[in-house]
């Protein structure tokens, strides 16, 4: 490895190195043309010959980077200096655990993404509400005037932002844990950290792994650095203690010594240097107290970028709901339909159903991914007309809620589940889609759960389809 990368930072790899990319999703080409256009040897593989990793080989193809589907050539992975992981290949795939054993440096993509970036970076990340604080956030930098984009989780890879020229001033950067657990030198200029509770439980043994590697976040911290916590929420001040930099706090619970609050009157404001009042929280477009929480969060961050008030409160007043996150998409009878679909954990379901003060016709199921549905229950009794279960995880729904609301199992698609919870709701009621699962028993994705769902709702009788 040798000096020489962006502001000094040491590049990933020397030039003519052999770099094994692992995945073509998003992230695996985008790895792979970073590392050929810094002169590696690169072999892009994915285990699977779908439509789309074989459409990504091929334009990888066309670029001159080697690239293959169906199957991972692990002699040739094996002979690599150095491997990049796509996030969503966990370190027990047979793959992972043979690079493991051979002792080959193995790193994220947005690590080989950061290595060239000359952007400055607001990380974001937490279990809940870090898509939309990271869409957020570039929204309010640019209003603020400065060119920034949204990048890494939320669906733009970093290694996308790095072949860039120029790079936007700003880039808020969304992390998940995945991607975080396989960093090595991510310096962000502000870090942000929203909230912790249980989830991705079918690739982390326990708890304290899955919290381990949201803990990474924190791994450059320096006197210089720059961190915004939730006061509210104590498992966030448990694995922030002691972190080294200044630390900013946001709460909904009122004010905070040093960070942004909401206070008696439901105006938020912040105080850094001196106190700013940036808007009543009625003027924000998202739904739900939780939104407040990401709002806070978001102006937080871009005040400390520089951001003044005018302009965070224009940005946070301006930002609609993202698609597939508590996001309005219609009425139909007096009954408010919700896709929610990007809720793919039980603390998820529980924001979006504390987000409304009329009953609510639940939508839940997937596949389950190892955590009890027992903690909606008692948010249940108190705001759900009924559940509907479906999907494989239906039988352990029915079994963990059926004593606390009225549930209705579907064993059929996702047409006969929208119509069982038309049937359900009532004059006034909100049908919300937040299976608290993964979609991946019925769905290449919770993009395409959330289109199905609206495409079914449009097709009952008598719907007014939100713009
Ligand atoms: N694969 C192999 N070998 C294996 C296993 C899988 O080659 O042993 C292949 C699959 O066949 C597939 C590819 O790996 O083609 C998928 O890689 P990936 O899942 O990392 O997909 P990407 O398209 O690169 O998307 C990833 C993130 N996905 C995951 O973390 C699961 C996207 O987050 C992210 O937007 C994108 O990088 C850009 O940074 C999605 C997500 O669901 C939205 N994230 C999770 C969440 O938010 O809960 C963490």
């Amino acid at each position: 490895m040798r000096a020489g990368g962006v502001s000094g930072r040491p590049r990933a790899f020397p030039k003519g190195a052999r770099v094994a990319v692992l995945g073509l999703g998003v992230s695996g080409e985008a790895a792979a043309r970073l590392a050929a256009a810094r002169g590696a040897e690169v072999y892009a593989s994915d285990i699977s010959a779908a439509a789309g990793p074989v459409e990504a080989a091929s334009r990888l193809a066309a670029a001159g980077v080697d690239a293959e589907t169906g199957g991972h050539d692990t002699e040739r992975i094996l002979q690599a200096d150095l491997v990049v992981v796509s996030p969503g290949i966990g370190p027990a795939t047979e793959v992972r655990r043979r690079v493991a054993d051979a002792g080959i440096r193995t790193i994220a993509e947005v690590e080989l993404g950061w290595r060239d970036l000359k952007s400055r970076v607001i990380a974001i990340t937490g279990t809940n509400g870090k898509t939309t604080t990271t869409g957020l956030t570039a929204h309010v930098l640019s209003a603020g005037g400065l060119s920034a984009v949204a990048a890494g989780n939320i669906g733009l890879p970093l290694s996308e932002i790095a072949l860039q020229d120029p790079q936007p001033d700003w880039v808020a950067l969304e992390l998940s844990s995945f991607q975080l657990a396989d960093q090595e030198t991510l310096r962000p200029d502000i870090g942000v950290l929203l909230n912790l509770s249980p989830d991705h439980l079918d690739r982390y043994q326990d708890l304290g792994s899955y919290y381990a590697d949201k803990r990474r976040l924190f791994d450059s911290a320096h006197a210089g650095s720059r961190w915004v916590l939730n006061a509210d929420d104590p498992a966030t001040l448990e694995l922030a203690e002691g972190v080294e930099g200044e630390v900013y706090m946001f709460s909904l619970d009122g004010p905070v010594e040093r960070g942004a609050w909401v206070d008696d009157a439901g105006r938020l404001r912040c105080r850094i240097e001196s106190v700013a009042d940036w808007l009543p929280s009625s003027d924000l477009r998202l739904l739900g107290p939780h939104n407040v929480a990401n709002a806070l969060a978001a102006g937080l961050a871009c005040s400390l970028a520089g951001v003044p008030a005018a302009a965070i409160a224009e940005g946070l007043s301006t930002f609609d709901a993202l698609p597939h996150r508590l996001q309005p998409v219609g009425e139909r009878d007096g009954v408010l339909w919700v896709n929610d679909s990007k809720a793919t954990n039980v603390s998820a379901t529980a924001v979006a159903l504390r987000s409304f003060d009329r009953p609510v016709v639940l939508i839940l199921g997937g596949r389950h991914k190892g955590e009890s549905y027992s903690s909606l229950a008692a948010d249940l009794r108190h705001r759900a007309r009924a559940v509907v279960a479906y999907g494989e995880a239906a039988p352990r729904i029915v079994s963990d809620l059926s004593g606390s609301v009225e549930t209705l199992r579907v064993e059929s698609g996702i047409d006969s589940v929208v119509r069982a919870a038309g049937e359900l709701a009532r004059r006034g009621d909100v049908v919300l889609l937040s299976p608290a699962c993964s979609s991946y028993d019925m769905f290449p994705n919770y993009r395409e759960r959330g289109r199905a769902f609206e495409a079914s709702f449009r097709a009952l009788p008598a719907v007014e389809v939100l713009p």
